[in-house]
């Protein structure tokens, strides 16, 4: 059955049966005081506003029995993953590999890499382990969507200039549907928040659709 939410450029339809909720590295680094993120210079509170919005999100989502998949971006111990341009870039006194606040950064199993745990996974709900920004490179995650009979996404989470709009577009690219709750992305710097939602959204919905959560609430029966 299909439900109209209110959204930009025009109403989606939701399809519950065939909608995941994909959830984008809401990872430790990238959002807790003390982390990598904060480390580099930037205010986490931009990013830490999107966990309540998300946490009630993810509740309803549980609660009607909806597919969740969970992201991180993050490489293997060995950094054999990590191409040397990314190592390079920024050119800061640490980069990816490096011993960081919690753990080396960005690497596989290190504390600092894992989710925050107001939003950690459950069993039975896939966690993406993604070396790049968009989440369908260099992973099964586009197979696990295909086994799923999955064709639209709700993408929620962090950076929505960085990892959720390379997403959204790759999503795009592939025939997804892809909704984007604004109060459930975050950026470290307002101005590419806002621009990174307009860009989704314009042109049509020239890759997608932008909604608040409450939108999106409203159509779950079971909260
Ligand atoms: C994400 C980043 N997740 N900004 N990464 O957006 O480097």
């Amino acid at each position: 059955m299909h439900h109209s939410i209110e959204a930009k450029p025009y109403p989606f339809e939701f399809d519950p049966g065939c909608c995941a909720l994909l959830i984008i590295d809401m990872q430790r680094d990238f959002l807790e005081p003390g982390g990598f993120g904060e480390m580099l210079g930037n205010d986490v509170s931009q990013l830490r506003r999107t966990i309540e919005p998300n946490r009630e999100l993810l509740a309803a989502w549980r609660a009607n029995q909806l597919p969740v998949i969970h992201t991180r971006e993050g490489h293997r111990a060995d950094l054999s993953d990590l191409p040397p341009s990314k190592k390079m870039r920024g050119k800061g006194n640490k980069t990816i590999g490096d011993d960081g606040p919690m753990g080396r950064i960005l690497v596989r199993g290190e504390p600092g890499q894992d989710i925050i745990p107001e939003l950690y996974p459950v069993p039975g709900e896939p966690v993406i382990d993604k070396p790049g920004k968009g989440a369908f490179f260099a992973t099964d995650l586009g197979a696990i969507l295909s086994h799923m009979g999955i064709t639209q996404l709700v993408v929620t989470g962090v950076t929505t200039e960085v990892c959720v709009n390379t997403t959204v577009r790759e999503a795009n690219d592939r025939g997804f549907n892809c909704l984007v709750p604004e109060d459930c992305v975050g950026s470290y710097f307002p101005e590419f928040q806002r621009m990174g939602l307009e860009m989704i959204k314009a042109q049509g919905g020239i890759f997608g659709w932008v909604t608040h959560s409450s939108a999106i609430l409203s159509k779950l029966p079971l909260l």
